[in-house]
């Protein structure tokens, strides 16, 4: 199957033609061209500037992953100072460390680049910003680098979430998967390849036949990652990326399915102790542990973004102000407190939630509120539908 590419789209189609369906595109360079990373990280052939990258972080430490080994279904990884790296990078450009998961933004990065209009409505990163303790508590905004051949294994985004990755330099030979076909790509006991191209024919017997998209993601082009599509990438030449994980109103029903059907696989391996005290919060626990986040914290996050939503109706947020102007319309807020309403219907009506209070009484309000707003008590305009002037 063929990826779709675009040089240029408006923040509309890309909502029509890939967020709503959850299909992959590949945005053109564009969307980058003006990101200060594109401009000092690189130099004039097209490569890394290895000292550049040194003198402006050369201190933080950042974690690296050993491409060459298995870890269960990753890669060993340490932390190094990003000097340290970029020296044993310089020396050995195909000894397969690659710097991954480095929470770049965090480490004084936002400067370097500004995610792209259509990429922009990013609730994953609003809640981590504003302290959310979940899903997560952590951001989710990344940066990547590393030698010919560095890869990532196959796997699917923490919590069904999107991502979208830019190249600064070097390009990306990507695998993406169509979702639904797990069956085909999995064994007796849940285990999947870490590459299609090269897994035991024996343990995974129909990976042929899965149904992929294969193709290379050039200097500057932006890849995004729709909901539940696994996938593998492998860097060609020296590669530098910088990339976010992201959920909105498109995507927070997969996060829920996701997040119910972990916890339906606990129960079901804990199913023996099903009857003892206190089980409803122990199989909680380990939902969190397995999963990143649990019920409470899926549903701390749906209803922070919920009433940040409600707010837009008498006051500009200066969360909701880096999004782009689109994403906060009046139809772009009434549309994402309907998508909201939908989940918190599929929450109220969870046997799971049921037993954790204070859940179902919390639920039942934020629902009624988000309810009314839907129903119209909030039909009218938003406060910074124009561009977040106020
Ligand atoms: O660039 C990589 O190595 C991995 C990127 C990835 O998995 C993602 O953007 O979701
Ligand atoms: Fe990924």
């Amino acid at each position: 199957m063929e990826i779709q590419r675009r040089d240029d789209i408006s923040v509309e189609e890309f909502v029509e033609s890939f967020l709503e369906p959850n299909e992959p595109v590949v945005l053109g360079p564009r969307f980058t061209a003006g990101w200060a990373a594109r401009q000092t990280w690189v130099g004039s052939d097209g490569r890394p500037d290895f000292g550049r990258l040194a003198a402006l972080h050369g201190a933080a430490q950042v974690p690296v992953a050993e491409c060459g080994t298995a870890h269960f279904s990753d890669q060993r990884r340490t932390t190094m100072a990003l000097e340290a790296f970029v020296a044993q990078w310089q020396r050995d450009p195909r000894g397969g460390l690659y710097c991954k998961d480095w929470h770049f933004a965090r480490s004084g990065g936002s400067e370097a680049y500004a995610p792209a209009g259509p990429v922009s409505n990013d609730w994953l990163n609003i809640f981590c910003d504003h302290g959310g303790d979940e899903p997560g508590g952590d951001d989710y905004r990344f940066c990547y680098m590393g030698g010919d051949g560095t890869w990532t294994p196959f796997h699917e985004d923490v919590f069904r979430s999107y991502s979208w990755s830019a190249n600064i330099c070097g390009a990306k030979r990507w695998t993406l998967v169509v979702p639904g076909q797990t069956a085909l790509f999995t064994d007796a006991l849940g285990n999947w390849p870490r590459d299609l191209d090269d897994c035991d024919a024996a343990q995974f017997p129909h990976v042929r036949r899965v149904r992929r998209m294969d193709f290379v993601q050039g200097p500057g082009e932006t890849v995004f990652v729709p909901s539940g599509w696994w996938h593998q990438v492998r860097n060609v030449g020296d590669t530098i990326s910088i990339n976010h994980n992201w959920a909105n109103e498109f995507n927070l029903r997969f996060l829920y399915a996701r997040l119910a059907d972990d916890m339906a696989a606990v129960r079901h391996a804990l199913r023996d102790v099903a009857a003892m005290d206190g089980f409803a919060e122990h199989a909680q626990l380990i939902l969190r542990v397995d999963s990143g986040t649990d019920y409470r914290g899926f549903f701390r996050f749906v209803d922070y973004m919920a009433r940040l939503y409600l707010r837009q109706f008498t006051t500009c947020t200066d969360e909701l102000r880096r999004l782009h102007p689109h994403f906060r319309s009046a139809p772009s807020v009434r549309r994402a407190l309907r998508k909201i309403a939908a989940v918190l219907d599929m929450l109220a009506a969870d046997p799971v939630a049921a037993e954790l209070p204070p859940l179902p009484g919390d639920i039942a309000r934020t629902r009624a509120l988000v309810a009314g707003a839907v129903a119209g008590a909030a039909a009218g305009a938003v406060a910074c539908a124009d561009g977040g002037a106020q």
